[in-house]
């Protein structure tokens, strides 16, 4: 359907060498946009996955650049802009997590996960979006976290990034909307992936959690998120902003079941 159309878009996706970016690259890739890789760990790591979706026959390109760096973002936007096009479709996915009881917490620990899952969206989409406000069109997607709903044990400074960036989202929509640019979220539920490795061992009381307290009794595979994506990435949702759109399984609907449910 021409509602989903995303071809010839070009697509900025942070964090994209693995896990739910790489997915997401892939659903928009496949969906026949032009994917701008971005990582910061190592230039081999952005090679490989550009290699990835290549073999898929997407078109690719990688840039490595510190989404928390304001000076590197300014000169990687520009430098994109230059060499693919301007950005139509921007994904601030990169994020890190540090499971670690707030009372224990290294003040130096919480601000790294605020700088890079709150404070990067902020730096990346401003640039971007100066692009798409003058080209009265744009699609930013940030993605948020049941986190950016629920606490849990551990991962408060997470919570606190996640849920700020529900907020930010809803603000960047509130400023941005008038210009045609459509700002929104996406709220991944529990997916198996490396960042989630740790807690879904086999035999891990988490992992059983999980499935108890997910109404689809399963992990989310990250190929779940592709759909969402192109839809917040396609003229389909033109008219949605400030939206964070949960892909969790139903994990939000419910307050779960008692266990011999
Ligand atoms: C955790 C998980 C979660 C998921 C995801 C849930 O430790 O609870 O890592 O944070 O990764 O963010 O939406």
């Amino acid at each position: 359907m021409n509602l989903f159309d995303i071809k010839g878009k070009i697509a900025l996706i942070t964090g994209s060498t693995h896990g739910l970016g790489m997915a997401m690259a892939k659903g928009l890739g496949q969906a026949g946009a032009t994917i701008v890789v971005n990582g910061n760990s190592s230039q081999q790591k952005i090679d490989a996955a550009v290699k990835e979706l290549q073999n898929e026959g997407i078109h690719a390109v990688g840039y490595k650049f510190n989404v928390t760096d304001e000076q590197e973002v300014i000169a990687a936007v520009a430098k994109i802009q230059t060499e693919v096009g301007p950005i139509d479709i921007l994904i601030n996915n990169a994020g890190i997590i540090k499971r670690i009881p707030l009372i224990e917490m290294e003040v130096a620990d919480f601000k790294e996960v605020i700088d890079i899952d709150l404070v990067s969206p902020f730096i990346v989409s401003k640039h971007v979006a100066k692009g798409m406000i003058e080209r009265r069109q744009g699609k930013i997607i940030n993605i948020c976290s049941m986190m950016s709903e629920l606490g849990r044990n551990t991962v408060g400074a997470y919570a606190a990034a996640k849920g700020g960036l529900k907020m930010l989202t809803k603000n960047m929509a509130t400023e941005w909307a008038k210009y045609n640019v459509q700002i929104n979220g996406i709220g991944p539920g529990y997916f198996a992936t490396e960042q989630t490795k740790p807690i879904r061992v086999d035999g891990n009381p988490f992992n059983d959690f999980i499935i108890s307290r997910t109404p689809a009794a399963k992990w989310g595979d990250p190929s779940d998120l592709a759909g969402a994506a192109i839809f917040l990435s396609s003229k389909a949702s033109d008219f949605v902003n400030g939206h964070i759109l949960y892909v969790d399984g139903g994990i939000l609907a419910t307050i779960g079941k008692p266990s011999n449910e």
